[in-house]
Order: structure tokens, then C-alpha cells, then sequence
């Protein structure tokens, strides 16, 4: 660093940063002419937005340094998060709003000559995740930033994110996301780079004092180099720090001889291979694959964090004991376990520690979060590939497994079905690794992410480990979700209108504040305005269907909102199915008695990931219902079908507010949490849902009668299944007339369609559909009989926004710093 002589300067230059209109057009004027050499006779919106951005960057950046500096001096404990995904969407509002300058901006894109809504619209969404675990990294880092956690988070910089979709005759079809084009929000740091190990062999030796050592040796070099995103907190100047690992050829990897004796190809491929490792977000939600490029990204990342987070502690000049009271790492699901090893080999291998030793300041300080019971998720790795790719990590493995399964043993002595059941290796043909079991290992807490989960992880698929190490080391932590995007970035009038009710804007630190709302739910004027809001939400979603769809909606109808990844377990199906039903209804009615019908409006979004052939049949099935009903004379206003493209962050932001009812009905016990569910009822939306995941905890909070639940139980849920499989299956008269209607070719051709109808009616029907349908057809009556009371309807909403405190995803980090990291938030004076 520089001398205390040269201080003074430093000091005296120090950037700033604007605080009022003028500054913030200066910034942005300069931005145009010099980084972007562009004038005030060629600034386009495109140009204004990098502009626009490049200011508010330049000011966290400087906020993001003094933070780093302050959690350095400090020298507390952090947090590090690890994940494959962190679904981010775009950056500069949330920037613009959580350093307080929103309005100072909005001002001064005015008086430059655009409108900050049409700048805000040309950001690229970053979008590296699939879906609710991706977000919820997103939503992690925005409140561990607003309540100054020193924590950093670590993904990958993927080039491709989670692809955009297109549909094309109905049909989904999937287009490349390269979203680094311009993207003003990473900082590369070239300097800071790891090179990264893999393949080889294991060579081993005896030190001086005959203690075994082992060397991993040879194979195939890769670098990652940093690029970091600076994480605004709101309304504070705690800026955290996102670190994304991009993959490039080593330098000692880039093959001169090849290259000087011409083999110039050959040398370009190696660089690409290694460009490989960080291209592409595998793009399954709920899915495991089981690709060895997958499993390539994991230890490439995991090993560059790990680097990292080491190098950051051993210039403390610690002890090595000391490890996990200044360092605490959250793997999020299991795709970071090889941290656990990588953690445990840099220990013992390079660092020199004893087993034992090393393993207690492994076990301290790892937590393994769990987000899915899914079978077909929990990730496995054939033992071959792992010998392969990581001939070191997996001796290490078989050692972790080997002590572990001694202490099993000594526990349950003679129980040979117990140590098979839990063993990390499994015994199949071929061998696994099964990473969920080396995660609870590995770590001292494993939670779920809301109760109904987190009861079902401890009982079932994790039930043996509850024994082994006792209930204490199973815990769960509800998801929460961030208010600050989701409900004052998505929906600034509400925001305001709860602001005006509570007394400012403290709910957006404090979400429990929310409950003041109810003290004026008796006030009509209040009502009258948030009935109005609503609407003006419904009106926007209206005109962006007619301009992408050309599709005529009417923003008084009851909009009835699905979005998320299309997936069997989460049941489209049985919401179109519904839609169908409701469309023959409206078909066979007289026109007297269509006239008293309630208008509704069913509007889908989702992307199935593209091997996922049923889910892409589903979305097929949407469309062509969409193109049968949406233009059928008789049915007009009273039926319309919706299928929004390309559903992501940021179109999230516009369609949740606009949602009366919005559909959470996944077959019971598969939904780990959702959190989608929570962003819809913050917004004044009620939802129709299943008692599953979160659904359950938002019932509790907001009382039973403002939630239409409906369906199965989940301990019902096995019974039924082996019912279908070994007893008769039936389904009822209303399901099969939809079956029947689908079979008749009335939305397209039959045989597009026979694997959907299939499934239910005459393959066991997994996820229960025929099960729930003629609950879900009632309830969805009930629902239209309650929409026509509207004062009832607001009172509703209103009750249940003001009872939403308890997922914001503040709470959900408080319990995460408690109950697991042992970290205390750093106090900025
Ligand atoms: C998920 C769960 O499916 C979802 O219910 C949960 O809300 C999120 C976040 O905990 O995690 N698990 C998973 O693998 N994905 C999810 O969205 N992709």
C-alpha cells in the first residue's frame, strides 16, 4: 500500500461519488463522451442506459471498497455462499433504488432527454439460474448486503445463461442467452486468477517423520479468473461482493511449440476446451443429468473459491483451529459438496494437518442446504468418472466414507442394512458417490427450506442420518424473499401505499411492519386506491399482451397467473385440464346463462428445460388450447388463454403485480418451499394452492380463509400411488370429458397429446392429477363466487399483504447468521 507520506493525496482525490441531479447528468454526460465516445448527436437509450449505469457503478464501487476495507480491518467472521446459480435480473433499478437515488436519476434522465422506465427496459437480465433456487441466491445476497453481513457470494460466469425462449406454432423452441455483450455491472480482475488441477494420478510418499503424503500430479491444467459484481445493500452502504469464475486456457496450457510448428488448430482447441468449463448453465431445474462437464464446473469453481477463501484466511496469519470461527461456507443444495473434500485435501495434503484435525475444521464449518426430494434431482456421480476427473478427491472420499461408516458401526453394531443404506459410496452397478450424504457428513447443520420439507428430508429420504447424528444437526429455515425488488422495485405504487399507511418506509428493513396495514382496512379511500392499483398493474400486463401477443384482454376479468418452470410435479397439466373444463362448461351453456359468468383471463409462463419432452407437450397443449379459445365468438371476454414467452426476472417484476389469483399447486410433499408464492400474496394477489411446501406457512401467517387451498395431503400421497399402480384407477366423469375433448381434436392433433392424457389416465398417474381435479374445479368456483364481492376480495388482500411479514428474506438470513453461521453483522457507523 502507499506510504503515509502519499496519503494526503489520496485522501484529497478521493472519489465522491454524486448525491444530487446535476452531479448524477455531469457523470452520465461524461460516461457518454468518454468511456462510450458517443456524443449528444448519436446517444441512443441503449447508449443513456450504459451511461446511466457506469454512473451508479462508479458509485458502488466505490462504496463496495470501503466495505472490503472495513471488513478487513475488522477482521470478523464471514460468509460465504456458494452456488451454481444466482438468477440476478437486471441491476440498475435495484442499484438506483437501494443506494437511494432513484428519484435524483429519474430527474436527470428527464432533463437529458428519456424516460428512466424505457433506460431501465434495455438491460440484458442476468439470468444464471433456472428458477427458484437461482433466485433465492439473488434474494440471499440482497439482504445479506442491507443487513451488513460481511458475506460473499461464489458462482460461475457462465457466457451462456438460461436460454431464452421462443414459441414458435406453440411450440417451444430455445435461443442462446449471450447476455455479456456490454454488461457494466462485473468487474473484471485479471490479477486475481487460480489455476485449476484436474485429471492426473495420485503418487505417494513418506515425509521425514514416515507419515504418508499424497501428491496429485500431471493432467490438464485451467484458469479461472475472477470477475466481480458489486451487491448494493439497501439503504445502507454495506456493498458486498459477488465473485464469478470464468474458465480460460492457462498460459502455460496455450501450447507455443504447438502453435510455432504450426499446429495452430490443435493449440485453439485446447484454449476452447478450457473456455468450455464456464460456457453454459446447464439448464434443468430439478434435474440431475450426470455430465461429466457438469461435474467439471463444480470442481472448477469450488477449487477457485476454496483458493480463495484460504488465501483470505492465511493472511490473517491465524491458526489453522481458528478456520471456521473466521470462516463459514453455505453450500446451496449439493452441486458445491466437493468442497468438502477440496477443503479436506488442501488441509491434509498441501497444509500438512492430521485427518482428525483437518476433518473437525471441515465439519465446523460447512452447512448443506437441501432444496428438493426429488429422487431424480439428488445428484450421484459414477465412481469411475470421479477416479478419472479427481483421482485425489475420490481417495479422499472413501476415506471420509470409511471413518464415517466406523462410527455408524460402533453406533448401530451389526447392522449391515444400516451402513449400506448410508454409505456415501453406492453399491450399484456402477458405483455412485452420493453427493447429499457427503454434504450432511461434511457438515454441522443441514436444513430445509420450509417445515413441511424439512420435516419430510428428517423422515424420509435423510431419516437414517437423523439417528446417526441426532435431530439437533436437522433444522429448517423457511425461504423468504426479498422486498426491496419484489415489492418496492415491482410495485412502486403499492410500495408508496404501504409507506403512507405505515408511517415511511421502514417496512422495507423490517417486513413485520406490514401489519399496521390492517389498522386501515375499514378506510374506504384506502381500499378504493389499492383496488386502483391493481388494476393500473393489470392494465400494463394487458397492454404487453396485446403488443407481443395480439391478443385483446380485459383488464376487469380475473387474471388467474401459473409462472414457473413447466415441470410435471408443479402440474400445468392440471391447471389446463381445468381451463379445458371450464371451456366446455362455457360452451354448453345458453347464452343467458353465459352472460352471468365471471371473465377470467389464464395466463402461463414457463420455461421446460429442453430434454424435457412431456413438459415441452405441455406447454404445446397450453398453446393450442390458447389459439381454439381465444378466438371462439361465443366465449369473447369470458375465456382467454395466455402464454407469456420468455418468462424471467424482470418480466416477473411486471407480471406479479398484476396477478388476482395466481396458482401454486404442486402434487403434495414435491414442492420443497416456492417462492414465488410469497411474491404474488406481497403483492395482493391471493393464491389457489395444495398443501405443499410454503404454501402451508403463508396459510398460517394470513389465516385459512384467505388462501384456496384444495387437494391431497401428503401423507395421503404414497397410498394413493400404490393405489393407482395395484388397485383399479378410475377417473371421474368431468376429467374424462376433457380427456375426450383433447382425443376429438379440438386443440390439434390428438396423437400430440396421447402421452399427456396417458399419463394420467391410464399410467399410474404419479403426480395425482385425477386425484385433485374435482377439488380443484370446486375450488376454482369458489373462487369466482368470492371475486364478485370486491370489497371482500381487497379486505383479503389487504389482510394478507399486512400478514406477509414473516418471508422476507431479512428474516430468513437472521436465522440462517443464528442458527448456523454464528456471524453478527458489522455495524456502519
Ligand atoms: C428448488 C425447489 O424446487 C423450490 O421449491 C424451492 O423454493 C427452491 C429454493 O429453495 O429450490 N429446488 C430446486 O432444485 N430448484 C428449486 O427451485 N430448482
Amino acid at each position: 500500500s502507499i506510504p503515509e507520506p502519499q496519503r494526503e493525496a489520496w485522501k484529497k482525490h478521493q472519489v465522491q461519488g454524486f448525491t444530487d441531479k446535476d452531479g448524477f447528468e455531469k457523470e452520465v454526460v461524461r460516461h457518454v463522451e468518454t468511456t462510450l465516445a458517443r456524443s449528444l448527436f448519436n446517444c441512443d437509450e441503449g447508449a443513456a442506459y450504459s451511461a446511466t449505469s457506469l454512473a451508479f457503478r462508479d458509485r458502488l464501487i466505490t462504496e463496495w471498497n470501503r466495505t472490503q476495507q472495513r471488513q478487513t480491518t475488522a477482521d470478523t467472521k464471514r460468509v460465504y455462499y456458494l452456488s451454481l446459480e444466482f438468477l440476478m435480473g437486471r441491476a440498475l433499478d435495484n442499484a438506483m433504488l437501494n443506494v437511494g437515488l432513484k428519484d435524483v436519476a429519474k430527474g436527470g434522465i428527464d432533463e437529458l432527454g428519456f424516460r428512466i422506465e424505457d433506460i431501465i427496459e434495455q438491460e440484458h437480465d442476468a439470468a444464471l439460474g433456472n428458477g427458484g433456487l437461482g433466485r433465492l441466491a439473488a434474494c440471499f445476497l440482497d439482504s445479506l448486503a442491507s443487513l451488513n453481513y460481511p458475506a460473499w457470494g461464489y458462482g460461475l460466469r457462465y457466457r451462456y445463461g438460461i436460454f431464452k425462449q421462443e414459441i414458435i406454432n406453440g411450440y417451444q423452441v430455445e435461443v442462446p442467452d449471450y447476455w455479456l455483450d456490454f454488461n457494466p455491472w462485473e468487474f473484471p480482475r485479471h490479477d486475481v486468477t487460480v489455476d485449476i488441477q484436474f485429471y492426473g494420478n495420485v503418487r505417494k510418499s513418506q515425509d521425514d517423520n514416515g507419515k504418508t503424503v499424497a501428491h496429485w500430479e500431471g493432467g490438464e491444467i485451467v484458469t479461472a479468473v475472477a470477475y466481480d459484481m458489486p451487491i448494493p445493500g439497501y439503504a445502507t452502504p454495506s456493498t458486498n461482493n459477488l465473485r464469478l469464475w470464468s474458465s480460460k486456457a492457462s498460459s502455460g496450457e496455450f501450447d507455443f511449440q504447438k502453435f510455432n510448428n504450426g499446429d495452430y488448430e490443435s493449440s485453439v482447441a485446447d484454449q476452447q476446451r478450457a473456455e468450455t468449463i464456464s460456457a453454459v448453465l446447464y439448464p434443468n431445474d430439478n434435474l440431475d443429468r450426470g455430465k461429466e462437464l457438469r461435474l467439471k464446473q463444480q470442481y472448477f469453481w469450488v477449487a477457485a473459491s476454496l483458493y480463495d477463501i484460504v488465501r483470505r484466511f492465511k493472511k490473517t496469519k491465524r491458526a489453522w483451529r481458528e478456520f471456521s470461527d473466521q470462516v463459514a461456507i453455505q453450500l446451496n443444495d449439493t452441486h458445491p459438496t466437493l468442497a468438502v473434500v477440496e477443503l479436506q485435501r488442501i488441509l491434509v495434503d498441501i497444509e500438512g494437518l492430521e485427518w482428525d484435525e483437518a476433518w473437525n475444521i471441515v465439519t465446523s464449518t460447512f452447512g448443506y442446504t437441501n432444496h428438493t426430494v426429488l429422487p431424480e434431482a439428488l445428484e450421484k456421480w459414477p465412481v469411475g468418472l470421479m477416479q478419472h476427473l479427481l483421482p485425489r478427491h475420490l481417495q479422499i472420499i472413501y476415506d471420509i466414507n470409511l471413518f464415517f461408516l466406523q462410527t455408524v458401526e460402533k453406533k448401530f453394531p451389526n447392522d449391515r442394512e444400516m451402513l449400506t443404506n448410508v454409505s456415501i459410496i453406492e453399491e450399484s452397478q456402477p458405483k455412485m458417490v452420493r453427493m447429499a450424504y457427503l454434504a450432511i457428513v461434511g457438515s454441522h447443520k443441514v436444513n430445509g427450506v420450509a417445515e413441511l420439507h424439512s420435516d419430510l428430508i428428517q423422515t424420509t429420504i435423510f431419516k437414517d442420518f437423523v439417528e446417526i447424528f441426532g435431530a439437533d444437526k436437522f433444522t429448517n429455515v423457511t425461504n423468504g424473499i426479498t422486498p426491496r425488488r419484489w415489492l418496492h422495485q415491482a410495485n412502486p405504487r403499492l410500495s408508496e401505499l404501504v409507506a403512507s399507511k405505515t408511517g415511511g418506509h421502514g417496512f422495507l428493513k423490517d417486513l413485520t411492519q406490514l401489519n399496521k396495514l390492517e389498522l386501515s382496512i375499514d378506510d374506504a379511500a384506502f381500499r378504493k386506491e389499492w383496488a386502483e392499483i391493481k388494476y393500473a398493474n393489470k392494465v400494463r400486463l394487458t397492454k404487453y399482451i396485446k403488443k407481443t401477443l395480439d391478443v385483446t384482454v380485459n383488464p376487469s376479468a380475473l387474471f388467474d397467473v401459473q409462472v414457473k418452470r413447466i415441470h410435471e410435479y408443479k402440474r400445468q397439466q392440471l391447471n389446463i385440464f381445468g381451463v379445458i373444463h371450464r371451456y366446455l362448461a362455457l360452451k354448453a351453456m345458453s347464452p343467458e346463462e353465459r352472460k352471468k359468468q365471471l371473465p377470467r383471463v389464464s395466463i402461463f409462463g414457463g420455461k421446460a428445460a429442453p430434454g424435457y419432452w412431456m413438459a415441452k407437450q405441455i406447454i404445446h397443449l397450453i398453446n393450442n388450447v390458447g389459439a381454439v379459445v381465444n378466438k371462439d365468438p361465443e366465449i369473447g371476454d369470458l375465456l382467454k388463454v395466455i402464454y407469456l414467452e420468455d418468462y424471467n426476472v424482470s418480466k416477473a417484476e411486471m407480471i406479479v403485480p398484476a396477478s388476482d389469483l395466481s396458482e401454486h399447486i404442486s402434487t403434495a410433499g414435491t414442492e420443497a418451499s416456492g417462492t414465488s408464492n410469497m411474491k404474488f400474496v406481497l403483492n395482493g394477489g391471493l393464491i389457489i394452492g395444495t398443501c405443499d411446501g410454503a404454501n402451508i406457512e403463508i396459510t398460517r401467517e394470513i389465516g385459512q380463509e384467505n388462501i384456496f387451498l384444495f387437494g391431497t395431503l401428503s401423507e395421503d400421497v404414497e397410498d394413493l400411488r400404490h393405489a393407482h399402480t395395484y388397485g383399479s384407477h378410475t377417473v371421474d366423469a368431468d376429467l374424462n370429458k376433457v380427456f375426450e375433448a383433447i382425443q376429438n381434436g379440438t386443440f390439434g392433433e390428438p396423437n400430440d397429446f396421447g402421452a399427456m392424457v396417458a399419463a394420467v389416465r391410464d399410467h399410474g398417474d404419479y403426480y395425482l392429477v385425477s386425484d385433485d381435479f374435482q377439488s380443484y374445479i370446486d375450488t376454482q368456483k369458489m373462487v369466482d363466487n368470492e371475486y364478485r364481492n370486491q370489497d371482500e376480495w381487497i379486505r383479503k388482500c389487504i389482510r394478507s399483504v399486512a400478514r406477509m411479514g414473516f418471508f422476507s428474506s431479512d428474516r430468513c438470513i437472521n436465522e440462517y447468521a443464528e442458527g448456523i453461521w454464528n456471524v453478527e453483522p458489522l455495524v456502519v457507523n
